[in-house]
């Protein structure tokens, strides 16, 4: 309740952040791509993490403006860097179900992408399963039309939670993350060993990209590379940070 009350006040002095974490190609750590991660601190100045705020927001109803906030902040950001580096990369942002589902996303997302002259092709809008979950058919139209105007889809969190392999094939997906779960017990847990293999050779037979998530270890990210794993996001080779410190990485 505390933090519902702390939340609407934030929505009106817009007291939230980015963060920016990479993502790196596997065979050669070349960089791929930025995904900007939402930051808020209550009014003690303790950060809260968005695992703990973001339901309470998708339930009251202000996610759709928190997210509407990180859609247009992280492309603006990235507009400047773009510019000022001349960087061919791609930016991921995470879409919650509430905004995804929301009258004229396409539409105010590719009004967005022109006012700061960010192709398309440049933007992966992360979202989860939970997208599907109300009206798989509206969902996976909307899908297509983004993906027809070059937006690029990642499925979130994939290999976890209710993930099911029936859907995935007719789905208009660019890349699938490979969950943190998986990447976690590759080395350590036979099953998921085995889960994370088949999951990233499924996915490249059926023509998805694939990111793996969470890679804290250099043996995680050698097994990644083995199985054909696309890309690597996490602490091994950068951590969420702050714009300030991805335009040290950038120069
Ligand atoms: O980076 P961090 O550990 O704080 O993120 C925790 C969770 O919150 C992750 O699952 C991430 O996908 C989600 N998240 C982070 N930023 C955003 C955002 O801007 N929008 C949405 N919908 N989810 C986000
Ligand atoms: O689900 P999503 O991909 O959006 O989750 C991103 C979340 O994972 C963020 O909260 C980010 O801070 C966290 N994260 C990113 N890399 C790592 C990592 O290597 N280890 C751990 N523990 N968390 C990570
Ligand atoms: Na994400
Ligand atoms: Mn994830």
């Amino acid at each position: 309740l505390h933090i519902e009350k702390e939340l609407q006040e934030a929505l009106t002095d817009f007291s939230f952040d980015l963060n920016f974490q990479p993502q790196y190609d596997a065979k050669e750590q070349k960089l791929r791509g930025i995904e900007a991660l939402v930051r808020w601190k209550g009014q003690d100045g303790i950060p809260i993490s968005p695992l703990e705020f973001i339901p309470i927001a998708e339930k009251n109803g202000s996610m759709v403006s928190i997210g509407g906030w990180v859609v247009e902040e992280s492309i603006r950001t990235f507009s400047i860097w773009k510019k000022k580096y001349d960087l061919n990369l791609i930016l991921s942002i995470n879409i919650s179900s509430g905004q995804y589902r929301e009258d004229g996303f396409t539409e105010r997302l590719l009004g967005i992408l022109k006012k700061y002259g960010i192709n398309p092709e440049e933007l992966e809008l992360e979202v989860t399963e939970s997208v599907l979950f109300e009206d798989f058919r509206t969902a996976v139209e909307k899908m297509s039309v983004l993906k027809d105007y070059g937006i690029r889809i990642a499925l979130d969190d994939f290999g976890t939670g209710y993930s099911s392999l029936s859907y995935l094939k007719g789905l208009p997906v660019n890349t699938l993350k490979i969950d943190k779960e998986l990447t976690d017990g590759i080395l350590k847990d036979l099953n998921t060993g085995i889960m994370t293999e088949s999951v990233i050779a499924m996915a490249k037979k059926m023509g998805f990209e694939t990111i793996a998530e969470g890679v804290e270890t250099k043996e995680q990210l050698i097994r990644l590379k083995e199985l054909g794993c696309d890309y690597i996001q996490g602490y091994l080779l950068g951590r969420p940070m702050s714009g300030e410190d991805i335009e040290q990485l950038l120069k």
